[in-house]
């Protein structure tokens, strides 16, 4: 045994204990710690049966992922497992928190499992791009079933404890965990044969018996898997449960994982794991802490004001909802009502949970109603003179030490700040449509923001679910001002020789969800053509469709024609047309462009930008761009991100790349920057700073 785990007798009783803080990840030493612990307690005549559990917050959340890509350490998974399974003495998993991943597959090789009310089970593998490799995708459909299974393993997504004992994952649901879980080894331990998962069969045989149809069950997900590697090789483990023995099967996964776990896209989506976290930590000084936040105030109930109240809601936490009419004020609420109800009649949301979080949310047309927050989130029009006149009100209005933030995409956050007398209370809260969707937030930073202000707003962030990172003042901040770069390529392209389709199915199948045209046409071609005439700025394409009227979906034209009633893009021949007619006007000789040229092409300048904003200290760490780029514009998140992508491909190749790019567009932006010229002249990566 080790410090981390420990063997006590209560009785007849032998209770393990791993205490691994924060979330009792199964690193070597704990393994090394239980395989020690089991074989002691085996060995104990005194021990009948044994409690496997955790101290802290939660069950082993998995195995440590942090160990992952260093040489493996002994003992490793499916021998300790092994060990469990074989013991001749019952062993109880006893469950709180999260059991998940390599953790739940421990509790799997245990002969029963108990949990406490809130513990939430899954095998969240397939987000990090690897599939169960310690025996879960052979164990957890034989208890479950296939298609429960399936449905675990494809989706990663945590059952609760009442579902789990429905499905058979369980054995029962204990109110104390120790001596609930003491108390049933106890009821259990003379009783023979031990039942063990891997010998289970009946609620796998119909599928034995008819493979087509757990072909039928995993094709859906082989659908939606729109790159991912691990889905196709989930389901392929899966599938040995069918066709092999169990200890066929179970080498068979474990090659599986390992392959996984080596490979890009699993690194990637380790990056990103990390990454997110590191983003969330904001440097405080001693002795500062994060103010509290029990009451929130949101100003706008248009769409994205009433989706950044429904996160609040969600989470549990009491919202005023501000509009300047009651008639505005009534469209927010019916909005939001409408989309709760979506969520009910979807099946994802349980009614009495809609109501609860309907009443969260309080509706005012007075701005006397911020008085109470603790955090003020404006969202309304997007015009300099409007937020500052709003944000001298809330200077009067708010409470003494109220965070104030705004969720402006572009404007300049320390001009809002000087509209007060406390900018060290204000920020910027960039959240993302639809924010009940998009996980990510850009906080910003302005000159005289304080810690505490700024580790408030990663705080509430986190708390709603968000992804939250800290950015500093610029014209767009990260996302949207990289995003530019792309946006003004993506118009060149069609001039060069591209159609729309070619670009954005170049990006899709890159991974992005939808590609750039496809997406202003969705958001609507009318809000970049005011914003580019604000600042003098032309698109030769985009700016004559707006002129046509053709705004994208909601007219039913823009870059693709849509037609009634439908969302799916067509290609227009008129737009065709425009395009080269538009070349032949500007003298540029069209030809095509190969689908690989147009991602770098895309990719490469927003790097370079990435870069720019590194040098300028904008964001901290290539891996929040990282970050920002895979939770707010759906940069797929297993290439992990546009700065390890980079890092992948070798900074000297995107270098000598963007000097071509250079010379052939004639725009200066797409030089290399110094930090990417200083890296790529050094052979390093972006990773290397840090
Ligand atoms: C696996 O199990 C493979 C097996 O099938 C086969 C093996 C052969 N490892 O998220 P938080 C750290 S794959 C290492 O802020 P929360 C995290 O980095 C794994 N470290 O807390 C952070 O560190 P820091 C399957 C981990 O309360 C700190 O813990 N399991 C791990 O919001 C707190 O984390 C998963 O994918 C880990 N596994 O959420 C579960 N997990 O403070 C991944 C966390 O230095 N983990 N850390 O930044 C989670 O989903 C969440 O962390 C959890 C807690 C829900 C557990």
């Amino acid at each position: 045994m080790t410090d981390l785990v420990t063997l006590r007798r209560d009785g007849n009783i032998g209770v393990i204990v791993i205490d691994n803080p924060p979330v009792n990840a199964f690193s070597a030493p704990a393994r090394a710690g239980v395989l020690a612990a089991i074989v002691r307690a085996c060995d104990d005549a005194a021990i009948e049966a044994i409690v496997l559990r955790c101290a802290g917050r939660t069950f082993i959340a998995g195995a440590d992922i942090s160990e992952f890509g260093k040489p493996p350490q002994p003992p490793s998974f499916p021998e300790v497992i092994g060990a469990i399974e074989a013991c001749a003495k019952p062993v109880v998993a006893a469950m709180h928190g999260n059991a998940l991943g390599g953790g739940l597959e421990v509790a799997l090789g245990c002969h029963y499992r108990v949990a406490i009310p809130g513990t939430r089970l899954a095998l969240p593998e397939i987000k990090l791009g690897l599939i169960p490799g310690a025996g879960g995708t052979q164990r957890l459909p034989r208890l479950v079933g296939i298609e429960k299974g399936l449905a675990m393993i494809l989706s990663g997504d945590p059952i609760p404890v009442e579902e789990a004992r429905a499905v058979g994952l369980i054995d029962a649901v204990i109110d104390d965990l120790d001596a609930g879980a003491v108390k049933f080894a106890r009821e259990i331990a003379q009783k023979r044969p031990l039942p063990r998962a891997g010998a289970k069969s009946d609620k796998i045989a119909p599928f034995v018996a008819d493979p087509a149809a757990f072909d039928a069950l995993a094709k859906p997900y082989l659908r939606r898997a729109r790159g991912l590697n691990a889905p196709a090789a989930a389901i392929d483990a899966i599938r040995g449960a069918l066709t092999l023995s169990f200890d066929e099967a179970l080498a068979r996964e474990r090659t599986i994982f390992v392959a996984l776990r080596d490979g890009e896209q699993s690194k990637a989506l380790r990056h990103i794991f990390f990454a997110e976290r590191a983003a969330a930590k904001v440097d405080l000084p001693a002795g500062v802490k994060a103010r509290k936040v029990e009451r929130a105030a949101i100003i706008g109930a248009g769409t994205m004001g009433g989706g950044i109240a429904m996160c609040f809601a969600s989470a549990g936490i009491p919202v005023s909802l501000i509009e300047v009419s009651a008639e505005a004020l009534a469209r927010g609420r019916d909005a939001i009502a409408k989309n709760y109800r979506g969520m009910v009649s979807r099946g994802s949301l349980a009614q009495e949970e809609m109501d609860r979080r309907v009443a969260l949310i309080e509706g005012a047309t007075d701005m006397d109603a911020v008085a109470s927050a603790d955090l003020v989130i404006e969202a309304v029009f997007e015009d300099m003179e409007v937020k500052r006149k709003l944000f001298a009100e809330l200077d009067r209005l708010a409470k003494p030490g109220a965070v104030l933030a705004t969720n402006t995409s572009y404007l300049d956050v320390n001009a809002i700040a000087q509209a007060t007398a406390r900018p060290q209370d204000v920020l910027g809260m960039h959240f993302f449509s639809p924010a009940t969707l998009m996980r990510l937030v850009e906080v910003v930073r302005a000159e005289k923001t304080a810690p505490d202000a700024l580790a408030t707003a990663v705080a509430v962030a986190r708390t709603i679910g968000k992804a939250p990172v800290v950015v500093g003042v610029c014209h767009g901040f990260v996302g949207n001002r990289m995003l530019r770069l792309r946006t003004v390529e993506a118009e060149r392209l069609l001039l060069e020789g591209a159609l729309p389709q070619d670009v954005d199915g170049a990006l899709t199948d890159f991974g992005f969800a939808m590609g750039p045209f496809a997406v202003s046409d969705l958001a609507g071609l009318d809000i970049a053509w005011r914003m580019r005439k604000a600042q003098g700025q032309r698109a030769e394409i985009a700016d004559r469709l707006c002129e046509m009227g053709c705004f994208g979906q909601k007219t039913g034209r823009g870059f693709y024609l849509y037609e009634a009633g439908s969302r799916t893009p067509k290609p227009d021949p008129e737009v065709e047309q425009l395009i080269v007619e538009t070349a032949a006007r500007l003298g540029i000789a069209r030809a095509p462009i190969a689908a690989s040229e147009i991602v770098e092409r895309l990719l490469f300048p927003m790097i370079n930008e990435g870069a720019r904003i590194l040098e300028e200290g904008i964001a901290k760490r290539p891996g929040d761009i990282d970050v920002i780029w895979v939770n707010g514009y759906g940069f797929p998140a297993w290439r992990g991100g546009p700065m390890h992508y980079a890092d992948t491909l070798g900074l000297g190749y995107i270098h000598d790349r963007l000097i071509t790019f250079a010379a052939k567009t004639g725009d200066k932006r797409h030089r290399p920057s110094v930090q990417l010229e200083r890296l790529a002249a050094v052979g390093k990566g972006f990773a290397a700073l840090g």
